[in-house]
């Protein structure tokens, strides 16, 4: 029997925020990977999502969306981070949301002239938009840039993602994998447990605290309950940039924080698969978001 070559590549997913970046992503790797909410600025680090097969290997980097006017050293941080992912990919898949608008010279564009791998624009929630909006679509930007593939898709509805999938096996080159096939990301466990909590913290908190907090584990244990039940228990600390924002975070009597912790342990439950106890401390770190130090400890650097 002849053997198939072995195909592989790092397929890097770009694009503004809030246009379904890593609802695409976890999609395409068929896990959930990256946290997914309705707000902006959701993802904050590249997040790798592994899929392999017998004959492949795709490395999928989800990033976070390019902010065009940074406002702060986080953002810039983040901001950096999707430059980086620019250069290291075999493939890009350019995420646009069918609602959003375009000016003919954002530098976002200027940008995306640049890259000489395959370049696919992938056309996002189509299931809100009328099928006209997405042929004029489609006519604006082939005159703007010359993709590899345009690909209309709602990656909510999984409509045509299979197709992208497709389409990015057709275009991978021979290659080793680079990661064992049983594995799916980089990150750490604890990672992902720090994102469920600040997904639950997006959801719940409004305006500036979700914008303002980051999440650090300080202990991660698997156990067993008195009862010889697995358990994993589970400490963590919020950090949040100004004095007056611990008190919206606790609630009045201890009741935000609370609901917080209910929310997070049955997400982390079923992420986990194991019953979880769940610790949670505030902690203020005048102005993380511009200082160098806490950028780098918590990961941004
Ligand atoms: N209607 C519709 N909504 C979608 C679709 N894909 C994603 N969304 C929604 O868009 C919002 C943002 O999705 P994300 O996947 O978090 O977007 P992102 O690009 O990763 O966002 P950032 O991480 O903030 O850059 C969420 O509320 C999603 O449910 C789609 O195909 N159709
Ligand atoms: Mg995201």
């Amino acid at each position: 029997m002849e053997n198939k070559a072995h195909k592989s590549g790092y397929v890097n997913i770009v694009g503004r925020p809030n246009v379904g970046k890593s609802t695409l992503m976890n999609a395409l790797v068929g896990e959930k990977m990256s946290i997914i909410t309705n707000k902006p600025q959701t993802t904050r680090h590249r997040i790798i999502g592994i899929l392999s097969g017998d004959d492949f290997q795709v490395v999928f980097s989800d990033t976070p969306g390019i902010i065009s006017d940074p406002s702060y050293k986080m953002q810039i941080a983040m901001n950096n981070m999707v430059n980086t992912t620019f250069h290291d990919s075999d493939l890009t898949l350019f995420v646009t949301d069918a609602n959003e608008r375009f000016e003919d010279d954002d530098p976002i564009i200027e940008r995306l002239k640049k890259v000489e791998t395959p370049l696919f624009l992938v056309i996002n929630k189509i299931d809100s938009v009328k099928p006209e909006q997405v042929l004029q679509l489609i006519k604006l930007w082939n005159k703007r840039l010359k993709f590899t593939e345009i690909v209309p898709i709602s990656a909510l509805k999984k409509h045509n993602t299979q197709k992208v999938s497709d389409l990015i096996m057709e275009n991978l080159q021979e290659g080793p994998p680079y990661y064992p096939k049983d594995q799916l990301t980089d990150k750490p466990e604890r990672f992902f447990v720090s994102e469920i909590v600040r997904e639950k913290i997006l959801e719940l908190y409004h305006q500036e605290i979700p914008y303002s907090t980051e999440v650090i584990i300080n202990a991660f244990k698997e156990g067993e309950t008195s009862r010889g039940e697995a358990i994993t228990r589970i400490d963590a600390t919020i950090y949040v940039m100004r004095k007056s924002q611990k008190p919206i975070l606790i609630g009045k009597g201890g009741s935000a924080i609370k609901r917080l912790g209910t929310e997070s342990r049955k997400s982390l439950e079923k992420w986990l698969e194991t019953r979880v106890h769940l610790e949670l401390h505030v902690k203020i770190s005048d102005d993380w978001r511009d200082n160098e130090r806490m950028l780098k400890h918590f990961g941004y650097k």
